[in-house]
């Protein structure tokens, strides 16, 4: 096949939808969040509370106001919050031996030597997003809630995650339906430092670039089965790798008992799964390793109907379209 680049940059010539070309296009995210954002839903445990949102709005308008190139504030919390980290980070890190898979079992102790991942100290985005930076070269980036899938999925392809930077209420601290710092920095981080499981991510994020609502909606379905609730097989073993089980001690553990169903990962398959976001999951897929689940969200890719295709520069941190016509 003759692959030539067609623009890298601009969006002159063929029509596509519009979508970042480069790092900084992502500023324009910065203050477009869906629910749960500045507005709390009112059956969120910290809806009712005039206090946890007050803090809420503080924490996230330092994500509205940040831009690309600059440091990530830092956040000083409460010792109210810190009781709340210290809660969840002591049970998972109970039920991380057994239920966490090997790769976010590895990196772990480095988190806790080097970022100041601990019970009694909620690490700050911008020290860990530096760490993981020189692991994988992926970087956090504060959001202030929920990104729509199209601009979450978006920020993978340049290997930027968006991280909320407030905590979960107190009333609550084993399972929440949304992301919170707990999430993000026991769940995606350890895994983030991973390389076969930075270029997975990434793999779905070029996947998402300028890609149709129908074709957004399945990659985000399958970024949901995997990079969220992902379970893989580990010799004889399951284990979790998806943020969403290992940030929540009550879903982690449940995940692994017989009560929930266990399929194969085929994109082709899981794409097309409905899904419930406040409860746990009633099926999980899981993948053979993370270098397997690539190659076939990859092939997967080339199904979709996208009359181009997309190539991540790192020198120049911007995206090249591919004509594949
Ligand atoms: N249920 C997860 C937790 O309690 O940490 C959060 C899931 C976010 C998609
Ligand atoms: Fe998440």
């Amino acid at each position: 096949k003759q692959v030539k680049v067609i623009s890298s940059g601009g969006s002159q010539g063929v029509s596509m939808p519009w979508f970042p070309r480069r790092k900084y296009d992502l500023d324009t995210f910065a203050d477009k969040v869906l629910e749960m954002g500045e507005e709390l839903d009112a059956d969120h445990p910290g809806a009712l509370d005039p206090v946890y949102r007050a803090r809420r709005a503080e924490i996230t308008r330092l994500a509205k106001t940040h831009r690309h190139g600059y440091p990530i504030p830092k956040v000083k919390y409460t010792e109210q919050e810190i009781e709340t980290w210290g809660t969840v980070f002591r049970s998972l890190k109970k039920l991380f031996s057994t239920h966490a898979c090997r790769e976010h079992q590895l990196v772990f102790p480095l988190l806790e030597k080097n970022c100041g991942y601990s019970e009694n100290n909620i690490p700050q985005l911008e020290d860990v997003s530096k760490f993981l930076k020189d692991y994988t070269g992926f970087t956090l980036r504060p959001v202030m809630g929920l990104l729509t899938s199209r601009d979450f999925l978006n920020g993978l392809a340049f290997r930027v995650f968006h991280s909320t930077q407030y905590i979960r209420h107190h009333s609550k601290p084993h399972y929440t339906p949304e992301p919170d710092v707990c999430h993000e920095l026991l769940g995606h981080v350890p895994l983030f430092c991973d390389p076969d499981f930075a270029d997975f991510s990434q793999e779905i994020g070029l996947a998402s670039l300028g890609a149709s609502d129908n074709d957004i909606e399945k990659l985000s379905t399958i970024y949901w089965f995997t990079v969220e609730f992902g379970l893989c097989r580990q010799g004889n073993d399951i284990r979790a790798y998806g943020a969403g089980l290992l940030s929540s001690f009550g879903e982690l553990e449940y995940s692994l008992t017989d009560k929930p169903e266990k399929r194969p990962f085929d994109p082709h398959k899981t794409s097309e799964q409905k899904y419930i976001v406040t409860e746990y999951q009633p099926i999980y897929f899981v993948a053979e390793s993370f270098k397997d689940a690539q190659q076939k969200v990859r092939d997967f890719s080339n199904t979709l109907d996208r009359p181009f295709s997309v190539r991540y520069n790192p020198y120049t941190e911007s995206i090249e379209v591919l004509d594949t016509q």
